[in-house]
């Protein structure tokens, strides 16, 4: 299977090429979103490393003047998509939404950088500035107490995870009025968020809009305002790469390591005491959301080690055929099929696997990155799986599931490419 395999992912990853960007699969996702092409750019680095940047760069042209990196850029029109860029109405050209997305984007440029430094440094160069205007950006107008604050699930990239629920429940819809989702005319309603929830989504879009997506106004009276603990170790992780690329290219690097502190000390306010795990947190009410998710899991990969988490991840891994579900099984809201809510996704699976790998857990690594092969060799590379029996589930010839295959995943791939 394995050359197989990985000739199928190269084919995954040329389809889904627009010339300069990568669609995450046809259909259901017809732009470039923000991490899903820096993982395509990373899968593409093990077999063309110059289309590997010109996907990067072709995402980092769109940063916004205060350092923002959209979630979403509209290249092309898409007749029917919903929401479109007149929803998003952010002005610019081409368009983009109006969000964040998960800073994946340095320590993937850093790992396209490693597959070729010759023909990467210049690239590297050219870049870094980008990623340090956009790291500022989340420093300056989203952290606090150390922690990444998001305005909108989308900004997660697990959007319709247990961690926003009981923020969301405040979130007026009574403005949306009637719309037609693109998703369900693509995959089972029974796999996507609930309509009562991309109610809010949108209202939270509306409320952007209307104010000119001005960060002062989101702040003082967004309607959703959550500290993330996915984007907190995402970001801190990005850091500790972009220090790097800094110290590689003779750059000051002062400020940086001021940030990688500021994220290591807020790393440690997202500890539920209850539960005993890192937790994202409501930042208009304190309270934590109560959800060991596979976000939690990603303390390794952000440099953090705790035996507590290792022994979270053991029970999982003794409970479940697939690990790492994108909720805890004993959480009463699991849900194996249904998006972020129970299944696998091998974008944090293979995030988690190099942090394990890199911390020296190398048991648990060898089992994450075994699921991931295992979920992929028996379905194909779709958008995300059942932890139970592995059935897989939403989009099929998904960019970011071939990607790390390539990247990871694959028998024929080097795990400790960092
Ligand atoms: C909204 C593209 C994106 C991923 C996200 C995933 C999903 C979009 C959606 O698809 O989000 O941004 O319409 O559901 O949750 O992580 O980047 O693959």
């Amino acid at each position: 299977m394995g050359n197989d395999a990985d000739q199928a992912a190269r084919e995954v990853l040329r389809d889904n090429d627009r010339g300069t960007y990568t669609v995450p699969t046809d259909n259901l996702y017809p732009f470039q979103w923000n991490w899903d092409s820096c993982f395509a750019a990373w899968g593409f680095s093990t077999f063309d490393v110059p289309r590997a940047w010109v996907e990067i760069e072709t995402l980092l042209a769109n940063q916004w003047e205060n350092g923002m990196m959209p979630h979403m850029v509209f290249h092309d029109t898409a007749p029917g998509y919903f929401p479109g860029p007149e929803v998003w109405g952010t002005g610019r050209t081409p368009p983009t939404s109006g969000i964040t997305q998960p800073p994946v984007a340095a320590t993937l440029a850093r790992a396209v950088y490693k597959a070729d430094p010759d023909y990467g440094r210049t690239h590297m160069a050219s870049v870094f500035g980008i990623l340090l205007g956009w790291h500022r950006w989340f420093m300056t107008e989203r952290v606090e107490r150390g922690m990444v604050a998001v305005t909108h699930p989308w900004e997660t990239g697990r959007d319709n995870a247990v961690d926003w629920d009981a923020a969301m429940g405040t979130v007026d819809t009574s403005g949306v009025g009637e719309y037609k989702r693109r998703d369900l005319q693509e995959v089972a309603a029974d796999q996507r968020p609930k309509k009562a929830e991309y109610d809010k989504y949108l209202a939270m879009v509306y409320f952007g809009r209307e104010c000119g997506w001005d960060e002062a106004v989101i702040r003082e009276a967004g309607p959703f305002r959550v500290a993330d603990v996915g984007m907190t170790f995402i970001l801190l992780r990005a850091c500790r790469d972009l220090l790097a690329m800094a110290r590689d290219l003779g750059e000051p690097a002062e400020e940086i390591a001021g940030w990688i502190a500021t994220l290591e000390a807020g790393a440690r306010n997202h500890w539920n005491p209850d539960g005993e795990y890192f937790d994202s947190i409501d930042l208009r009410t304190g309270a934590f959301a109560g959800a060991l998710t596979n976000a939690s899991f990603l303390c390794w990969y952000a440099g953090i080690d705790d035996a507590r988490m290792l022994g979270h991840l053991e029970r999982q891994a003794a409970a479940l055929t697939y690990l790492v579900p994108s909720l805890d099984p004993d959480h009463p809201e699991f849900d194996a099929l249904r998006y972020w809510r129970g299944p696998v996704w091998g974008i944090v699976n293979t995030l988690i696997g190099l942090g394990l790998a890199e911390t020296g857990h190398d048991e648990l690594a060898r089992r994450v990155r075994k699921d991931s092969r295992r979920l992929i060799e028996a379905s194909g590379f779709f958008e995300y799986f059942s932890p139970l029996d592995g059935t897989p589930a939403g989009g099929g010839h998904f960019s970011w599931t071939a990607a790390v295959w390539l990247a990871w995943a694959s028998p024929a791939a080097n795990e400790r490419i960092f």
